[in-house]
């Protein structure tokens, strides 16, 4: 999928449809060798890892107690528009609706929808496990704002009505300006150390903070080139099942997720992303940073907001 304005090109990647998507249980729609202006910013962006977890209500009447789900069954949603790059991946004229825009399980289309809305790209897809439905949905702005985003829906059933939490970890493998030397310092205000920014050297795990306004960025040490990352509004911070907020890693080719299936059982089912973890240093290398969000569900609860998790990712140095 290419994005030109005149004679530039703004991006350029390479979209996997659900059912085809990499990991133990897929990643939605996945993308990988995303160009902005012509710089490599991601080598793969993905969803890998995806838990439902229910509160002692739910679990007394027999759901869960937690659910590892899956990534690679597309449903049906609505889409309009020609397929010029073969099934499955329709161009559309008009924007896609999702079961959260219009509340139907139905529509002719499954596959991975792409709209241009006159200032960014969506990738939309709508996925099905179980009685949930959830929306693997990534925005990628003219100015070189990237907006993943992860939605949650379901179809009628006594579970869906208990409480319960989501929670949905993106698997994103910066290349800026090539894979090697890249490095990811965090924000704080007020700070924590000697300055609001501070370099994370070694391999780790960190929560959000809203008191300190925590923010992340991972750039180029060369070229300073990168993307500031910002919590979404909904993305909440992580309990002791929701395992974290955000890692950074070093890239490993067998670490696309923690190798577990389907499974209800919490001690199984939880993220063990932690597992990546290994004290090694992150300084200059190869980088993978997971982003979790966790999306608090209570269908009695009418306040008018977004079901939908995600961060946003600014641009540095790239326009
Ligand atoms: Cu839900």
């Amino acid at each position: 999928m290419r994005v030109r304005r005149g004679s530039s090109e703004l991006w350029n990647l390479v979209v996997s449809r659900p059912a085809q998507s990499s990991g133990t249980n897929g990643s939605g729609a996945e993308l990988r060798f995303v160009d902005y202006r012509g710089t490599r910013v991601l080598y793969q962006a993905h969803l890998p890892i995806l838990n439902v977890q229910y509160g002692p209500d739910g679990e007394a009447v027999g759901c869960g107690p937690t659910y590892r789900d899956w990534q690679n069954q597309e449903a049906c949603f609505t889409a309009s528009g020609s397929e010029p790059a073969g099934p499955g991946y329709r161009l559309c004229s008009t924007a896609p609706a999702t079961i959260l825009d219009n509340g139907s399980d139905s529509g002719s289309f499954h596959g991975v929808a792409f709209h241009h809305d006159g200032s960014e790209l969506r990738i939309v897809s709508e996925l099905a496990a179980g009685w949930y439905r959830y929306i693997s949905d990534w925005r990628f702005a003219d100015d070189g704002v990237i907006r993943p985003r992860f939605g949650f829906a379901g179809v009628t059933n006594p579970c869906t009505c208990q409480v319960h939490t989501h929670h949905a970890y993106w698997r994103l493998n910066f290349d800026i300006a090539g894979a090697a030397d890249d490095r990811v310092d965090e924000y704080n205000d007020p700070p924590i150390g000697d300055g609001a920014w501070t370099r994370l050297r070694f391999e780790t795990r960190r929560n959000r903070h809203s008191l300190h306004r925590r923010q992340w960025r991972v750039v180029n040490r060369a070229t300073d080139q990168g993307y500031h990352i910002v919590p979404g509004p909904n993305d909440s911070t992580a309990d002791a099942y929701g395992a974290g907020d955000l890692w950074v890693v070093r890239r490993r080719g067998a670490e696309i997720d923690d190798g577990q299936g389907f499974t209800t059982d919490p001690a199984l089912s939880r993220a063990r992303i932690d597992g990546f973890v290994g004290g090694e240093a992150v300084d200059g290398r190869d980088l993978v940073v997971w982003y979790g969000g966790h999306f608090h569900h209570d269908e009695h609860d009418h306040t008018p907001r977004p079901h939908v998790v995600g961060p946003d990712l600014y641009p540095v140095g790239l326009s």
